[in-house]
């Protein structure tokens, strides 16, 4: 089974690359930005709490989205392998999914950390809050607090994965197939 976190910043080209691994390894996509904003469109009690903290560029609260996925892996049968995009993004959510990921004997393969410049992070969100229609992608200042929450709270879990042997930075500036392809690479190497 092939279990890959999908690691970077806002912008970093997560969503984009989850895409090509889940086309050519016949994975099972787990977004929590996804699931958030199905949520919230749908209206539901979790769409409307998790709606004040997305339009400032806040994180989620933890339990809140813990028990989103929790749910969600239990829901799914059959799976060659998940792709964990935009999911851990703090050491509780990273020590709450692999507790649930042993209690399944099916552990983490690696960490896939795009790593990008900032200023390319910052014109790709503006230029797709152009026609996506997402809020959080439409002013700058969200932006930057997107990117300074990440460096915060998520940054660090870089150092999580290392002690586990399980971190692959990969340079993600460049075509979306250069990156792929560079993400192919090393999940052969895994
Ligand atoms: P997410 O949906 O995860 O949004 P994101 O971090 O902005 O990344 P995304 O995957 O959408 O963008 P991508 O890099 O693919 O989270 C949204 C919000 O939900 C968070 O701010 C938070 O409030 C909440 N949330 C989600 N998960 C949470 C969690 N675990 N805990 C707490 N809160 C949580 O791509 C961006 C753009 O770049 C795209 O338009 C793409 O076309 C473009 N692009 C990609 N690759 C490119 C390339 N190589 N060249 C040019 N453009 C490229």
């Amino acid at each position: 089974m092939l279990n890959v976190v999908l690691f970077g910043p806002p912008g970093a080209g997560k969503g984009t690359q989850a895409e090509f691994l889940v086309n050519s390894y016949q994975l099972i996509h787990l977004s929590t930005g996804d699931l958030l904003r199905s949520e919230l469109a749908s209206e539901t009690e979790l769409g409307l709490e998790a709606k004040t903290y997305m339009e400032k560029g806040e994180l989620v609260p933890d339990a809140v989205v813990i028990g989103m996925i929790k749910n969600k892996i239990a829901s799914i049968s059959d799976a060659k392998g998940f792709v964990f995009d935009g999911f851990p993004r703090t050491a509780e959510q990273a020590n709450a999914l692999d507790t649930v990921l042993n209690e399944n004997n099916i552990p983490i393969s690696g960490m896939l950390s795009l790593e990008v410049e900032k200023q390319e992070l910052v014109n790709r969100l503006l230029n797709r809050g152009k026609d996506s229609g997402r809020a959080d992608d439409q002013d700058q200042s969200v932006i930057e607090n997107r990117i300074n929450v990440y460096n915060e709270k998520t940054a660090p879990l870089i150092e999580y994965y290392k002690k586990q042997d399980k971190h692959f930075g990969i340079d993600g500036m460049g075509s979306i197939e250069e990156i792929a392809e560079r993400l192919k690479a090393v999940i052969s190497s895994i």
